[in-house]
């Protein structure tokens, strides 16, 4: 049928990212979930994966793909999530902001800007997009601030700048958490007087760090599913300021043009 010639087309294989996304936690569940015993979960990185989407999208060759919204590929190119009636992928996912205990009291102004940091995956699309089209992540993030300057206003509203503090960030090389941890470094650097240092770790230093108190804060922690692990083993050791984005998603996509439409098709 389609998806046994599909899977054939595709070498029944997936292609994944780094191996410490929470995708790649999420899509071997679903390959042992649906059955999928054929299907292979290719590592890589996010950069490997689109530029192999953006190959077989050009070429118009059949792939399958770890994806998440939001994401400038989905306004690239014409793409579609896989229905998954098990729900393995999850369902109201969230970005939130973690920040290491004691946060608070040390550094009560990045505390309360991070706290209200909340924007929404149209306005994270806008600063993606430019990156994509070749923009270095620092200038995108300023040129989007320095556009909205109601809405940083809102985030930074009556808080008093900080003259040089040191504060560090941690995120991984998603192309989600680029956008948002360089609007962030942005942000308290020009508006609130810190001395950022944004470190691009994997996902499980990202989340140990802050545990550790090693680094202050990460925007980028994917709740309840994406993370879960992460969450089990690190929640009660960080505090949690909540969904910085509501509404984002995760879950296996193909272009519009390949002939299946459910994760169950794929047996
Ligand atoms: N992502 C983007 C990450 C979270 C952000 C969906 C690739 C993950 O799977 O862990």
């Amino acid at each position: 049928g389609t998806a046994e010639s599909f899977g054939n087309q595709v070498k029944h294989e997936i292609i994944g990212i780094d191996p410490g996304a929470g995708i790649m936690k999420a899509t071997a569940a679903a390959i042992d979930q649906y059955g999928l015993t054929d299907w292979k979960l290719i590592e890589g990185s996010g950069a490997a994966m689109t530029a192999m989407l953006d190959k077989a999208v050009k070429a118009e060759k059949p792939i399958i793909i770890t994806g998440w919204t939001p994401h400038w590929m989905f306004s690239k190119y014409d793409l579609k999530y896989l229905e998954d009636p098990k729900k393995v992928f999850g369902e109201a996912e969230e970005i939130h902001t973690v920040a290491r205990k004691g946060l608070k009291e040390d550094h009560p102004v990045a505390y309360e800007f991070l706290d209200r940091f909340e924007w929404s995956s149209d306005e994270m699309g806008e600063i993606m997009t430019a990156i994509q089209e070749g923009k270095d992540p620092a200038d995108a993030a300023k040129e989007w601030a320095d556009s909205h300057g109601d809405r940083v206003d809102t985030w930074t509203k009556d808080l008093k700048p900080v003259s040089g503090d040191k504060l560090k960030l941690s995120y991984v090389a998603w192309d989600s958490e680029i956008a948002s941890t360089n609007l962030l470094e942005y942000v308290l650097e020009s508006k609130l007087g810190y001395d950022v240092t944004a470190l691009q770790v994997e996902a499980g230093p990202m989340w140990t760090g802050v545990a550790s108190g090693d680094v202050d804060a990460s925007p980028a922690a994917w709740l309840p599913l994406t993370h879960a692990d992460y969450w089990t083993e690190y929640g009660d050791k960080l505090e949690d300021l909540g969904p910085n984005m509501t509404g984002v998603k995760t879950g296996l996509v193909v272009p519009a043009y390949v002939d299946v439409n459910s994760i169950e098709d794929l047996k």
